[in-house]
C-alpha cells in the first residue's frame, strides 16, 4: 500500500504488550506533539495459502467533481475489533463514471483474517474531500468472493440508480 502521508510521529513497543491489549492497543505517538495516537489490533490467524483474484467495476457512479468528471478508486476495509481497517486499494481512474479497475489478488488472510463472515466495507472516497465518498456499502467476505455480485448504490444528488459488480 502506497502512503502518502508526512510523518506523524513513531513508537516503540512490544509485540505482547500489543497482542495483550483488548480491545486493541492503543497509545500516544512520540513526536506528535502530544496529539496523535496510535491504535493496533492484533488477532491470532490460521496458517492459509488462499487467495481471492477479483475485478471489479462501477457503472454510472456519481459525479463529484465540480470540473470534469470523478476521478473513482476504492478501498476494501474489513471489520475489526477498533473499527474497519483498510486492506486493498486499487489505482485511481481519471475522469471516469463508469470504471472497471485492474483485476487484484489478496490473500484472504490480508482481505478478511480468512473470516468469510467478517464484514468487509468498500467505499470510493473523493480525492480531494476524503470523508466524501463516490459509493459506500458493507458486504460479507464470503458474498464478495463468491462473484458476480452487483450492489446498487442510491446516487444522493440525482437519486440515479448507480451499481458496482464484483
Ligand atoms: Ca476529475
Amino acid at each position: 500500500m502506497v502512503l502518502y502521508q508526512d510523518f506523524l510521529g513513531r513508537l516503540e513497543t512490544t509485540l505482547g504488550q500489543v497482542v495483550s491489549a483488548r480491545p486493541a492497543f492503543v497509545a500516544k505517538l512520540e513526536g506528535s506533539g502530544g496529539k496523535g495516537t496510535i491504535t493496533v489490533t492484533a488477532e491470532e490467524l490460521q496458517a492459509s495459502k488462499e487467495a481471492v483474484s477479483f475485478a471489479l467495476a462501477g457503472k454510472k457512479l456519481d459525479n463529484k467533481d465540480f470540473l470534469g468528471k470523478s476521478d473513482p478508486y476504492f478501498v476494501i476495509s474489513k471489520a475489526s475489533s477498533s473499527g474497519f481497517v483498510a486492506a486493498v486499494r486499487s489505482e485511481k481512474i481519471d475522469n471516469d463514471l463508469s470504471p472497471k479497475w485492474k483485476t487484484t489478488s489478496v490473500a484472504v488472510r490480508d482481505l478478511c483474517n480468512n473470516d468469510y463472515k467478517r464484514p468487509l466495507k468498500v467505499h470510493s472516497p473523493h480525492v480531494h474531500k476524503k470523508e466524501e465518498n463516490i459509493f459506500k456499502f458493507e458486504l460479507f467476505s464470503f458474498l464478495f468472493m463468491c462473484g458476480n455480485y452487483r450492489y446498487s448504490v442510491m446516487t444522493r444528488e440525482s437519486n440515479k440508480k448507480s451499481y458496482f459488480q464484483t
